[in-house]
């Protein structure tokens, strides 16, 4: 397994998350990235590289997955909000104000406040002074990865980034997530000619923004188990009943699951996701690795321990398709560098 490391990631480092009211420290640091990367190189692994000559690739790459104007927000988000005041700098850049039912989401309003509301769905996922340049080096690992898979070079790669990207849709951030390096990476397969692509998420958390950057192509099929969107976040979607749009319908199906939901029904689920990418004859793979699915995740509510990664990562390797993992979440800081090495561990080895 080849991995393609993102050595810009600490660079996104936000201060603090509003939850219930109050500002908190965020959960998604820079230090569980360094912890996967440490414990996968403990675990043998040694194909290791770094994206900067996939910068152009990528550039191309981002304006089929997200919106320009988007982009264009994204990277210059964070010296517009420091020109609105000096001590902005000192602060990250948050939403207070979004669009919603009866208002106009077809006009982008010139102030920059409501900018960053309109592209924003939470309040929890702070723009910083190293957040473009954190998530473009992320999307160029995603697209790198991908590139190292589609020519053969490997069976199977890693791209060990953060920012997360599975939240990000066309035009929209949250949930920690800026550019959506899983659907970045499905693109780049099907460019170098893979003619079905499947995104499997496996986060705890519906991958709503792969949903809706694939929501209306037949040509992508996008595939989530996750807490069950009645009572988790991103709570707004991630049903069964999505199945996908127009040309898309079909290529979309959802496992929202219980919370407490432990290994054997997890598996079950994950059994029939394995099952649809089968039948539905894709011809690469990618995973949106989540590892927060593990019983001792902070802000997550499945059992999952961490012997069972690694069940699913031979499960996942049965598929023998050309495989493509993205590090999307896990916060149990003291255990997600293990999580990771066992599923990874058993995919490689099986
Ligand atoms: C990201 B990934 C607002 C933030 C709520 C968001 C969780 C994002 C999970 N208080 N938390 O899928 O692991
Ligand atoms: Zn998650």
């Amino acid at each position: 397994m080849r991995i393609v490391v993102n050595h810009r990631h600490a660079a996104h480092a936000g201060r603090q998350e509003m939850h219930r009211g109050r500002l908190v420290d965020c959960v998604e640091t820079p230090a569980r990235q360094d912890l996967v990367a440490q414990a996968l190189q403990a675990a043998g692994f040694s194909d290791c590289v770094t994206a900067d000559d996939a910068r152009s690739a990528t550039l191309a790459l981002l304006p089929r997955i997200h919106q320009a104007g988007y982009l264009q927000f994204l990277e210059t988000a964070w010296s517009r909000w420091c020109a609105l005041a000096p001590t902005n700098a000192a602060q990250d850049l948050l939403p207070d104000v979004w669009p919603t039912r009866g208002m106009r989401h077809d006009r982008l309003p010139a102030n920059f406040a409501a900018q960053v509301g309109y592209h924003a769905f939470d309040s929890g996922s702070p723009i910083t002074a190293g957040t473009w340049s954190a998530a473009l080096q992320g999307a160029c690992c995603a697209v790198k990865a991908a590139h190292a898979v589609a020519r053969g070079e490997v069976r199977s790669a890693l791209a060990l980034t953060r920012p997360p990207g599975h939240h990000a849709g066309p035009d929209f951030f949250g949930g920690y997530c800026f550019l959506n390096n899983a659907a970045l990476a499905a693109q780049a397969l099907r460019d170098a000619g893979a003619q079905r692509v499947a995104v499997l998420d496996i986060d705890y958390h519906h991958g709503n923004g792969t949903q809706a950057i694939f929501e209306s192509r037949g040509d992508v099929l996008t595939l989530s188990i996750h807490g069950d969107p009645q009572t988790e976040y991103p709570f707004f979607i991630g049903h069964a009943d999505e199945l996908g749009q127009g040309e898309g319908l079909g290529a979309n199906r959802n496992w929202p699951l219980p919370r407490g939901t432990g290994f054997r029904a997890w598996r079950e689920a994950l059994g029939e996701a394995i099952d649809a990418v089968r039948d539905w004859q894709a011809d690469a793979l990618v995973v949106p690795m989540g590892l927060d699915t593990f019983h001792g995740d902070p802000i997550s509510g499945f059992t999952l321990a961490t012997a069972d990664f690694n069940e699913i990562g031979a499960d996942l390797a049965a598929l023998h398709l050309p495989t493509v993992f993205t590090l999307e979440g896990g916060y149990a800081t003291s255990a997600i560098g293990e999580n990771a090495a066992e599923l990874l561990c058993a995919f490689t080895r099986s």
